[in-house]
């Protein structure tokens, strides 16, 4: 009799979750994420995304831009929020009407009902791109949440303590999942491990996009 051949099995979809960090995995149903690729081609036509400086010199392995009318931005001059692309020198695209929606969905039923982003911050992994542990820390208002809408590629995403070197859990994302960091997880340390190349469920989109709101001022 042959050997038992055991499903490989996806990791649990999110572990005990810290107070504060909150997932609604299938935010975006199929059609919301397909409204979601189409307002976001637009955005990248009119700001493509590039690799950024990280403190220390090296580079970004996911490429980033912005939509609003702040973006989040880093090179010789530090982190910072620009109101024009220093790479065009041209203001930010709006941020879409989609992008708003669904945020609109999401936040009206969590801790955060009146969040209203200004900066909408958009990385793209492509292959073998990745994020390290960090903290959002570059806006004016921690009471203000950090809301990312996943797009694509499913991804191995880190949330850790408030030091760098705490070991964080780690839980798959797919695409049309939201997570919402505020109140007590606000400062925490996260990341992306790694992206499964090649899951996106959104015709022609290739690779992962994140799109992260925030409250910049
Ligand atoms: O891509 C993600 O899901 C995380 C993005 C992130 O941590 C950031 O932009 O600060």
């Amino acid at each position: 009799m042959p050997a038992l051949q055991l499903p490989l099995l996806d990791p649990p979809p999110a572990p005990d979750l810290p107070d504060g960090f909150i997932i609604r995995p299938g935010s975006a149903e199929a059609g919301a994420q397909l409204g979601l690729w189409q307002a976001l081609q637009a955005v990248l036509a009119a700001a493509p995304p590039v690799p950024t400086r990280v403190k220390g010199g090296g580079q970004t392995s996911a490429a980033m831009t912005n939509c609003g009318p702040l973006g989040w931005w880093s090179d010789a001059k530090g982190y910072r929020y620009e109101p024009r692309n220093p790479a065009t020198g041209q203001p930010w695209p709006p941020i879409p009407k989609d992008f708003l929606d669904i945020v609109q969905k999401v936040t009206a039923k969590s801790p955060w009902p009146g969040f209203s982003p200004d900066a909408c911050l958009i990385n793209f992994y492509g292959p073998g791109a990745k994020m390290g542990l960090h903290q959002d820390k570059d806006e004016a208002d921690f009471g203000q949440p950090i809301v990312t809408v996943c797009l694509g590629d499913t991804a191995d995403f880190m949330v850790g303590g408030f030091k760098r070197a705490d070991k964080p859990q780690v839980f798959r994302v797919r695409s049309g999942d939201v997570l919402l960091m505020g109140g007590a997880s606000r400062m925490r340390f996260h990341g992306v491990r790694k992206v499964h190349s090649g899951t996106s469920p959104v015709s022609d989109l290739a690779g992962r996009y994140s799109l992260t709101f925030r409250k910049a001022l």
